[in-house]
């Protein structure tokens, strides 16, 4: 590993006893596991190398903080103009969107047809705006972890901070009380327990970014590891 790459993985730690599984996702990640090479045209449905199904695995760092809502905070700062903290009434006070849209999951899985629904992107945005040097946001997690995108990546109107999938509050177990949702990216870019968006003037690789994951995570060109 470089220096640099043993600051980052300084920087997202891993949670004590989370070692094993970390290890073996890291793994997966040098060898290419899952790999098929193919690249698959936006407009085919299924992505390359995914299977559909129809339960809702979950997945995360076997931590799942329980938040209640009159606990749970939004921060949105670094380089904007005007930085926000919001409580849940203040969070549920924005105008509220739909989204009806598919996951990929870098473990190969895929899911159609979830209904989000939450605050946008550019809803919060609008509210903080950002400063002409800020280029990218890292995501930060009740549970510790982080992940990146770059600026225009969630500047999309169907990204979301979401409290409510098909219909129901957002379970724990999937990040309830509010996940982001980037439906265009595999799915270790949507951070469930978000408490954090920070905006940065450049790129900060997040917990499995640092970890062999690739920093992009186009499902259809297949960036899963990089
Ligand atoms: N806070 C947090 N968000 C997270 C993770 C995590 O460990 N912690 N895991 C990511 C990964 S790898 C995936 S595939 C999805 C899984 O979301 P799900 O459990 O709702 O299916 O959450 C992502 N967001
Ligand atoms: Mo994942």
């Amino acid at each position: 590993m470089s220096e640099q790459a043993m600051d980052d993985t300084a920087a997202n730690p891993i949670a004590p006893g989370r070692e094993k599984l970390v290890a073996k996702k890291q793994e997966w990640a040098r060898e290419g596991r899952l790999l098929t090479g193919e690249h698959a045209d936006p407009a085919t449905r299924l992505p390359p190398g995914q299977r559909l199904v129809t339960d809702f695995p979950v997945l995360d760092l076997g931590v799942q903080p329980a938040i209640g809502r009159d606990k749970w905070r939004l921060r949105v700062d670094g380089l904007v103009a005007n930085r926000l903290i919001l409580d849940w009434s203040a969070f549920q006070a924005l105008p509220q969107a739909e989204w009806l849209n598919d996951i990929h999951c870098v473990t190969a899985w895929s899911r159609y047809d979830n209904r989000w629904s939450g605050v946008g992107a550019l809803t919060l945005l609008n509210l903080v705006q950002p400063m002409a040097e800020a280029s990218h946001v890292v995501f930060h997690s009740y549970d510790g972890y982080t992940t990146n995108l770059p600026l225009e990546a969630w500047a999309r109107p169907e990204n979301l901070v979401a409290t409510h999938w098909n219909g129901a509050s957002l379970d724990r177990v999937h990040g309830g009380p509010a996940r982001i949702v980037v439906p265009h990216l595999y799915f270790w870019k949507s951070a469930k327990w978000i408490t954090r968006i920070e905006l940065l003037a450049e790129d900060r690789p997040g917990f499995w970014e640092v970890r062999g994951y690739h920093n992009n995570a186009d499902p259809w060109t297949e960036e899963r590891y990089g």
